[in-house]
């Protein structure tokens, strides 16, 4: 008899995610998540899932190790629910941590991290 744990488990995994929904979401990111890149990235640009409040939007770009690197202020752009801000520094080849904030409609604060690799050499691999 699984079904019946099984579907506990969905249930309990809507309950949880249930909250959430209600949050802005971010749907892309460039540099991408988990994604590897071949150049130091000019930019950070964001994809949110409803209009983000540009001014309480932000990256902070760590090293793997968490050590900060830069803060990227993010603009609005010519689509509402993208923001950008250009990276002030160049980066060494490896792997970075992105810190994002932003604010949904009703004032919290939503925040999330990933992760992309930086290797120069990835743009010559098949
Ligand atoms: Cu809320």
């Amino acid at each position: 008899m699984r079904t019946p744990a099984r579907l506990s488990l969905l249930a309990a995994g809507l309950f949880l995610a249930g909250p959430v929904l209600l949050h802005t979401k971010l749907v892309k990111a460039e540099p991408g998540i988990d994604a590897t890149v071949s150049q130091s990235p000019a930019e950070v640009r964001f994809w949110f899932s409803e209009k983000p409040e540009a001014a309480l939007t932000s990256a902070a770009l760590m090293k793997e190790d968490h050590s900060p690197i830069a803060t990227v202020r993010m603009k609005e752009t010519d689509d509402s629910l993208v923001v950008a801000g250009p990276v002030p520094v160049k980066l060494e080849p490896g792997r970075y941590m992105v810190m994002w904030k932003t604010a949904s409609k009703d004032g919290h604060v939503v925040r999330g991290t990933y992760y992309f690799t930086f290797d120069p050499a990835a743009g010559a691999k098949p």
